[in-house]
């Protein structure tokens, strides 16, 4: 039996899990694991929460707690939540299990021994208030790469990167925010320079990447990767365990990812399995985009020199925003797994959560929008179709599926769609693309209600009862196979159809048998409702506590009026004229024709379009901006492009002059 390894990113244990993460990592890990069960291969599905690691420590520092006492408090959290959506790990681990330290201080030794660590003494921001030095979050400046604000020492979120915490722009201490000195202290690094051509051909012949994640780590490969810094001064971790590193700690990026292993290893002293068997057969990690550098840089890297088979894939989920914007814990701008899932059934999350968008890309949960697709989609067209499948077989059949005979044109279509839906979910599922997968079940119940409809078995049966027979033959064969494949996207209600239809041991069913018939005369039990729709009062509701309970109003205070909206004069213009700005490398002056006038603008765009490439370029306008200066020179407008890697937005069917509303 083939095996597999799969694992999630192990959820920072300061604080709760929200819709974010289950949409990005746990609900499609979950979904694949219980898709490979079901195939009947041999998986291994564990995490663990992250314990250490800066923003616990200052977390803990902010509250006056132990962080060992905020990881228990939110280790019990998580799991709660991961148990409440049904993410059915073999096993949850915790990094500060005596076993995962033992294991990453080895790890740390052998790459030591190896000749990948070394020492090195380092220049560090050190505060003099709070007399230490400052790790990671400890500091918080202006990110030299992409010049975003609040970059933390070890990582930029604007951009991404990998950060060292001297690199920072006005850099100043996140307790006491006083401006940190620079001090000498000696540091162990990891040779992630040595390893550069060998990722990258890695990376390349993996053809299994999704595109997402290859991209990414190709682009940062073509940066060219530095040295990794893989020890702390600070208490809260794992003691570096070499005897003249007293008081340092392994970074906790140097350790985290052990957590796959040790959480596995603790399942294996348990069930006395060996998880190598299922590392080295195929390991998958499931994690969210903002970690793609970690786990296809650093943590391959790490492997190829402990000399250990490196993961077969790693599967990145993108981000969700919330009502239209970005989630903010801070803001208390965000919907949090356990308040939801006290109110809603997992199942219609789950559902909700893939059906929304393909896992590769960032995506919006919108209240409005999962009523829609939960009252429209699960109950009208999947509901629907169950429900009068199963009471018209209850009324009209005593409840037993009807003997079939001839089947005409219409049925036998129907017929091999049921036949084919489960190898075409599986194709889907095999590729990530759960989403796809739902998509297809969704579409066959469309298709079997209008079958139901046109073949008006509630007539037939008096007058042709043969075609009303095979209507609700072949009605309750899809059923079954529903039933059968989508347990892994909905595993408490699949189960659910399954009690309905009397089939037994659906914990052993197989994804090869979904489309076995039933036979004729197999007994069903009483119909139930399986999805209700949710009443327009309590999405209401729900949307007022979200707005009541968001701490920072200034952003929807920006929310404009028609009217005021109707005050930007957007136009079609065509760039004419062209030139750099002296002394800036960031300006060009650029000459753009919105027909009634020619204007001139000074954009910020000299970083990605020469003065040839834009020019003759048709772009959006605003047109209407009161002038400015910039760099000494008038601009009359502003041209409309991306805020992070400045493209234009262009128009190339438009014509010139041509206004935008
Ligand atoms: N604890 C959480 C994150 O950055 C981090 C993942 C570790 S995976 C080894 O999303
Ligand atoms: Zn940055």
């Amino acid at each position: 039996m083939s095996k597999v390894f799969i694992t999630c990113a192990l959820p920072y244990a300061n604080g709760p899990c929200h819709l974010g993460h289950l949409r990005s990592t746990y609900i499609p890990a979950d979904i694949y694991a219980r898709y490979n069960r079901m195939k009947m291969r041999d998986v291994l599905f564990v995490c663990a929460t992250d314990e250490h690691g800066t923003p616990i420590a200052v977390r803990a520092e902010e509250i006056g707690k132990s962080p060992k006492e905020i990881a228990d408090k939110f280790h019990k959290m998580i799991k709660n939540d991961l148990d409440s959506c049904d993410i059915s790990f073999d096993y949850f681990s915790r990094t500060t299990d005596p076993i995962h330290y033992e294991i990453s201080q080895n790890f740390f030794l052998t790459l030591f021994e190896k000749g990948f660590i070394y020492e090195k003494v380092i220049k560090q921001p050190y505060c003099d208030e709070c007399k230490r030095f400052l790790p990671d979050r400890y500091v918080e400046g202006i990110c030299p790469h992409c010049k975003g604000e609040g970059a933390r020492g070890d990582h930029c979120e604007s951009c991404g990167r990998h950060l060292d915490p001297i690199q920072l722009e006005e850099p100043a201490c996140l307790i006491c925010s006083s401006t940190p000195e620079i001090k000498e202290s000696k540091q162990y690094f990891f040779k992630l320079s040595h390893f550069g051509s060998e990722l990258k051909e890695w990376i390349e012949n993996n053809h299994d990447l999704p595109l997402n994640v290859k991209n990414y780590a190709l682009q940062w490969i073509k940066e060219g990767l530095k040295d990794w810094i893989l020890t702390r001064d600070m208490e809260w971790g794992i003691p570096v365990p070499l005897e003249d590193a007293v008081g340092k700690i392994i970074y906790v990026w140097g350790e985290a990812f052990l957590g796959y292993i040790s959480s596995a290893a603790q399942w294996s002293k348990k069930e006395n399995k060996p998880w190598e068997d299922y590392w080295n057969d195929k390991a998958i990690h499931f994690i969210g985009k903002d970690i793609i550098y970690h786990h296809t840089i650093f943590w391959p890297a790490l492997l190829m020199g402990y000399g250990c088979k490196l993961p077969a894939n790693i599967v990145a989920g993108e981000y969700l925003s919330l009502e239209g914007k970005k989630m903010s814990t801070s803001k208390n701008w965000v919907i949090w797994a356990s308040e939801f899932l006290e109110k809603f059934d997992s199942d219609i999350l789950r559902y909700y959560l893939v059906v929304n968008a393909p896992l590769t890309r960032d995506t919006d949960f919108s209240w409005d929008d999962f009523q829609r697709r939960v009252n429209d989609e699960l109950a009208d067209v999947l509901g629907n179709f169950l429900h009068r499948t199963f009471s018209f077989t209850g009324r009209f059949y005593n409840g037993e599926i009807p003997e079939p005979s001839a089947l005409d044109e219409f049925d036998r279509e129907f017929k091999e769609r049921i036949i084919e839906i489960p190898d075409l979910v599986s194709g889907y599922i095999e590729d990530f693309k759960f989403r796809e997968g739902l998509i297809e079940i969704i579409r066959l119940a469309k298709f079997a209600n209008k079958y139901f409809n046109d073949k008006e078995p509630w007539k037939t049966v008096n007058e042709k009862p043969e075609d009303a027979a095979n209507c609700l033959y072949l009605c309750n064969q899809l059923a079954k196979t529903l039933s059968v494949i989508l347990t892994p996207y909905i595993p408490v209600k699949a189960p659910e159809i399954m009690e309905i239809m009397d089939i037994q041991n659906f914990e052993g069913l197989k994804w090869e048998n979904a489309a076995d018939f039933l036979p004729a005369g197999h007994k069903i039990n009483k119909a139930k409702p399986l999805f209700s729709k949710i009443d327009d009062l309590i999405i209401k509701k729900e949307k007022e506590e979200l707005y009541n309970n968001l701490k920072d109003d200034d952003e929807m205070k920006n929310i404009i009026s028609i009217e005021d909206f109707a005050k930007i004069d957007l136009r079609i213009g065509e760039v004419i004229d062209a030139e750099r700005v002296e002394g800036s490398d960031n300006l060009l002056k650029l000459r753009v024709n919105v027909k009634e006038k020619k204007l001139q603008i000074v954009a910020g765009l000299a970083k990605k379009y020469s003065p040839e490439r834009i020019k003759g370029q048709k772009v959006v306008v605003l047109v209407n901006l009161k002038p400015a200066k910039l760099f000494g020179i008038k601009s009359e407008g502003m041209i409309l492009a991306t805020s992070d890697n400045l493209s234009v937005l262009s128009a190339h069917n438009a014509e010139i002059g041509e206004k935008i509303k």
